[in-house]
């Protein structure tokens, strides 16, 4: 910088200097689940990404608010890049709600999302299983409330005859449960409010078999 009177002139300089800004990097809407006990979410997409830095080294964290039902340690991300996922898994036989935030990190700055794990109760009796027979039941739930839903995921295109008892010995077809994909839900209209457990026959693979209402 020059500052002059027309006939000296004094010079002086100096340093400018101009300190990079770090945006926060960015984070997408995570939105609530609601799912089944001993189930899990997801995986959930979202996206991430940074003005400054590589989506590649950004750094996920998480946590739960409720960690008796979701532990941090059952927070699971996968993919990579700008595009991620998470996996929620809750601990076996609790249910409740849990907030789970999932922060973005560039090593400067975060950004946050947070989203509402709804875990409702489901009461599965047991899981019995009978080699060698074409007609056993892989699956059994109870329950006491009418209008029980029953989550079912087997075979593409097998057919599965639902079937409710009260007493463990005498059993009633409520229905015929089959989907193309194999995964479907069937609701019992038949149920009342007495104990009820249900069972699912055909020889299906990797049935499983949940309760909700
Ligand atoms: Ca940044
Ligand atoms: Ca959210």
């Amino acid at each position: 910088m020059t500052v002059s009177d027309g006939s000296l002139s004094n010079a002086e300089s100096f340093v400018l200097t101009v300190n990079a800004v770090n945006d926060a990097p960015t984070i997408s809407d995570i939105p609530d689940q609601t799912i089944y006990q001993n189930s899990w979410t997801g995986p959930i997409h979202f996206t991430i990404g940074d003005i400054e830095s590589d989506a590649s080294s950004l750094v996920l964290s998480a946590s739960s608010s409720n960690p008796t039902l979701v532990p941090n340690g059952n927070i699971a991300f996968g993919g990579s890049d700008a595009n991620r996922t998470v996996k929620v898994t809750p601990a076996l036989l609790q249910s409740g709600t849990a907030t789970i935030t999932v922060t973005v990190s560039d090593g400067v700055a975060t950004a946050s999302d947070s989203f509402v794990v709804t875990v409702n109760s489901v009461v599965v009796l047991g899981i019995a299983q009978v080699s060698g027979s074409s007609l056993h039941a892989e699956a059994l739930g109870v329950s006491g409330s009418p209008n029980m839903v029953l989550e079912i995921k087997g075979a593409p295109g097998t057919s599965y005859q639902i079937e409710a008892s009260e007493d463990f010995v005498s059993w009633t077809a409520v229905g015929t449960f089959q989907s193309a994909t194999g995964s479907g839900t069937f609701r019992d209209a038949s149920g009342g409010d007495a104990l009820r457990i249900y069972r699912v026959r055909e020889a299906p693979v990797d049935l499983d078999l949940k309760l909700t209402h």
